[in-house]
């Protein structure tokens, strides 16, 4: 056994919370031999809830927690953290558009990012999932500033997994076998999901383009929306399932695979410096990310790239006093 870990999980009591702790507390993040020490953080009003979910927790019995904090304090929930889940942020409400909920969430993040800085470990890997996921990293990042770049990603693996669902589906195959789809872009229906590199059943996938382009594509990008009409509710336990995904292949490496994670970009495939994006990265055992920067972007994927860089900018541009 290792020496238990301490993993931060914000927006807890939450329903990806509810979802998102059983995975991390049974091994699936971080594997069967890492005990972890759980540091939950709720709003005032979401810790009575947040104390039935400890409670639940404390029922469950699981041999790798090693202890559970609960606490509407950003500094207790982050102190000395080797992984942060940001999950909590003010849901879209119905008279809300997306530069509406961009506003909204801004200051979240920034004082979560402060808190990140002066008390998590300086090696910290923070995975932003409360929307608008993108940019609520990137002013995180922004207000921690003594931490580099590469502590902090956003999610876009649920988009990965929607794809790669998809393409299953369409091949007739278990999803095992497809692999090396990924996502370039904005968690936002401009996304895209880049077939290139990817593969079933072991070779080049040979599907159309007009296919790809469009009914696969759309039903990617509005899946989110399609969930919520079917369920009544939004995708919670796919969207933990990510999380888990995200952090675990960022923990203990990607086997050599392409996965998604939104970064802070440096310049590659020149989008802007500092907008926070989705890049086809690889990640290695003891856990550096590399973007893999020999992708083949046709005309199509390029344009859908500069789609997703003038939203980011523009989100971007939404928050500067937040930066
Ligand atoms: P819920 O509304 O069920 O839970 C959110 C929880 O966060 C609540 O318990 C609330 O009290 C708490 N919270 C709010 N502000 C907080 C703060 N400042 N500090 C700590 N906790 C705070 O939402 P849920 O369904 O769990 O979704 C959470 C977030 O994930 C939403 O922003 C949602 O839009 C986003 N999603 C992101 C996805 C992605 O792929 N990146 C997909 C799923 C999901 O839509």
């Amino acid at each position: 056994m290792n020496a238990p870990i301490r993993v931060a999980i914000t927006g807890a009591a939450g329903n990806i919370g509810y979802a998102l702790l059983w995975r991390i507390a049974s091994g699936d993040c971080f594997g069967a031999d890492q005990p972890v020490i759980l540091q939950l953080l709720e709003i005032p009003p979401g810790m009575e809830r947040l104390n039935g979910v400890i409670m639940e927790l404390q029922d469950s019995a699981f041999g790798l927690v090693h202890g559970i904090v609960g606490t509407s304090d950003p500094a207790v929930a982050f102190k000395d953290a080797d992984a942060v889940f940001l999950v909590g942020s003010r849901p879209r409400s119905k008279d809300m558009d997306r530069a509406d909920l961009v506003k909204a969430n801004g200051p979240i993040f920034v004082g979560q990012g402060n808190a990140i800085n002066d008390n998590a470990k300086k090696t910290v890997k923070v995975i932003t999932v409360g929307n608008p996921c993108n940019t609520n990293c990137l002013i995180a990042n922004a207000n921690a500033k003594d931490l580099d770049d590469s502590c902090f990603t956003a999610m876009t693996r649920l988009d990965q997994n929607r794809a790669a669902g998809q393409l299953a589906v369409k091949a007739g195959t278990p999803v095992v076998n497809v692999q090396d789809v990924f996502i370039w872009g904005n968690h936002a229906d401009t996304m895209y999901p880049d077939t290139s590199r990817c593969t079933i059943n072991g070779e080049a996938h040979g599907l159309d383009d007009e296919w790809l382009q469009g009914e696969f594509l759309k039903t990617v990008a509005t899946r989110g929306k399609a969930i919520i009409v079917a369920r009544g509710a939004s995708s919670a336990a796919s969207a933990a399932n990510a999380a888990v995904d995200h952090m675990h292949d960022w923990w203990s490496g990607s086997n050599g695979r392409i996965v998604s994670m939104a970064l802070v970009s440096q310049g590659w495939y020149g989008v802007p410096k500092g907008l926070v994006f989705s890049f086809p990265v690889i990640v290695s055992a003891d856990g550096v990310v590399t973007v893999v920067e020999d992708i083949d972007v046709g005309e199509f994927a390029r344009d859908k790239i500069a789609q997703n860089v003038a939203a980011l900018s523009g989100e971007r541009e939404a928050v500067s006093d937040l930066l």
